[in-house]
């Protein structure tokens, strides 16, 4: 049965966008010299000017948070800043719709899951390293771990307030002051938590937002100003940052890209499993450096769960991100439309099947209809690259030994996920995977208390729980180098 759907749209009128935004330094928000525009990637509408922040706009932001540093932070007692996390935490809560319809607004993400995961999870970490601000003696580092001094934070478009807040929390927390750059495409929720900033009393100079390009992250990572480095983004510019960072005595973490495997053995819950597949992928439009892209199925089963899968995504809805009945959302930005549909084509010319769901795409915006490929070979472009889009490229394997193999075939390492009813699998392929988050009978759930991060090309250093504070502290830590 097919059920139709009025619209459901959430009003943006909770939001009040100003013409142009300035730069967050100083616990104010200042002028710089030039700007750019940042727009609705489901509209193409200009949403607001933002200031290009430049190395000398960079320079002072960094003192801004050194004085802080030296001055406040650094010597406020455990549980004061604690209080100003706690604080942070709340007043996102309170704004949390107006942060969903804005975080929707600028990155085109559907609002439900803005609303749902974004905010809060964003919330939640700030409460959880809240709670660990007066309790670091008995984290595992030393009676009284220290804290490293400015961290220059550069993150991501595809979640700007969760990765925000992952970057910020635990800094916070640990005694640290930032500067943080947020996308080019994306920088509105950042200047949002500036003003939640101003409005939880937070000392001027904690935290410093600099917007712009690679450029403004090339300069706040290279500035002799900055004692640690801590970068989500693609393994491209992560190779780049560490080759600045090398022999600078900052301290570093990447959070990379992924090409994540999600496993189904013939044992598995069909219907359960689709769900599973659909999330990992389709999720935030498959924008998501975890994100399920390779889907290794048993042969014995591979035509049943195809069919499911293709029956379950014809029901996806795709359109205006504000809708609340809306599962996909629009692509983040033109650039990233165009990487997706080269990937994509490398895929029909080197033979692998593509088939989409058959949604209707708006004339206006940046859209990519829900994709899988079949008869993809472990050679293929699309089982090797991120693709950072809703596509899915699906192998086979016949044996447990085989499917780990084809799972770790990758120079990535960031996440997987197993389908079966057997725990003593489930644990042996854990086991086996090397990727830092091994999800069984699930796909992409995230908690603040557990440790998130990668091997190989995926980056080094862990963000959440006890082991992400040990990057924000000076105690020798296994990722940071
Ligand atoms: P990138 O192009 O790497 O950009 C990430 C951030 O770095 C942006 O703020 C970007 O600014 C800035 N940047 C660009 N060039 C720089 C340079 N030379 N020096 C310093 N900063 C620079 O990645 P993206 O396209 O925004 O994000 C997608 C990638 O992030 C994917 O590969 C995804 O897997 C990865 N990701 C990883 C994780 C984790 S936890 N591992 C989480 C989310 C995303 P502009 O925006 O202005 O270019």
């Amino acid at each position: 049965m097919r059920f139709e759907y009025s619209p459901a749209p959430e009003s943006r009128s909770i939001v009040t966008l100003r013409e142009s935004y300035g730069l967050f330094i100083g616990g104010e928000f200042v002028s710089g010299s030039t700007a750019f525009k940042t727009i609705s990637p489901a509209t193409e509408e200009v949403l607001a000017e933002v200031t290009q922040a430049g190395p000398e706009d960079v320079d002072r932001a960094v003192a801004a948070a050194r004085h802080a540093y030296e001055r406040v932070w650094s010597v406020l007692p455990g549980r004061e800043r604690g209080k100003y996390l706690f604080r942070i935490a709340r007043v996102i809560q309170e704004r949390a719709r107006e942060l969903a319809v804005l975080e929707t607004l600028d990155n085109g993400k559907p609002i439900r899951e803005s609303r749902d995961v974004d905010v809060p999870l964003a919330a939640a970490h700030f409460f959880y390293h809240a709670g660990w601000a007066d309790k670091l003696g008995y984290a595992g580092f030393g009676p009284s771990p220290k804290p490293l001094g400015v961290v220059g934070q550069v993150i991501p478009w595809n979640f700007p307030l969760l990765m925000l807040a992952w970057k910020i929390a635990p800094a916070l927390a640990c005694g640290n002051t930032v500067v943080l750059k947020p996308a080019e495409t994306t920088p509105l929720t950042a200047l949002l938590f500036a003003q939640i900033c101003q409005q939880a009393d937070l000392p001027p100079g904690v935290v410093n937002i600099v917007t712009g390009d690679g450029a403004t992250g090339q300069a706040l990572v290279a500035h002799p100003g900055i004692d640690k480095v801590a970068f989500t983004g693609s393994t491209e510019v992560g190779k780049e940052i560490a080759r600045t960072c090398a022999v600078s005595g900052k301290r570093l973490t990447l959070e990379l890209g992924g090409k994540a495997a999600n496993v189904v053995f013939d044992d598995a819950p069909v219907d359960q499993a689709v769900e599973g597949i659909v999330n990992g992928i389709f999720f935030n439009q498959g924008h998501v450096c975890c994100a399920g892209s390779r889907l290794l199925v048993q042969e014995s089963i591979a035509d049943e769960v195809l069919s499911s899968l293709k029956r379950r995504m014809a029901t996806l809805r795709l359109g205006d991100p504000l809708d609340k009945n809306t599962d996909v959302g629009a692509i983040n930005s033109r650039a990233q439309l165009d990487k997706i549909n080269e990937l994509a084509s490398s895929g029909d010319s080197e033979g692998a099947e593509r088939w989409s769901a058959p949604c209707p795409l708006p004339d206006r915006g940046f859209w990519f209809p829900p994709t899988v490929f079949t008869g993809v070979s472990q050679a293929h472009r699309i089982a090797r690259e991120e693709i950072f889009g809703p596509v899915l490229s699906v192998l086979t394997f016949r044996t447990p030994a085989e499917a780990v193999e084809k799972a770790n075939n990758t120079p990535y390492g960031l996440s997987a996920g197993v389908w079966t009813e057997k725990g003593s699998l489930i644990l042996w392929l854990a086991s086996k995977l090397r990727a830092g988050v091994v999800w069984a009978n699930t796909f992409n759930r995230f908690d603040p208390a557990s440790p998130f991060g990668g091997y190989k090309e995926s980056g080094f250093g862990r963000e959440g729980g006890r082991h992400g504070l040990e990057a924000y502290l000076d105690v020798l830590g296994g990722g940071d180098v």
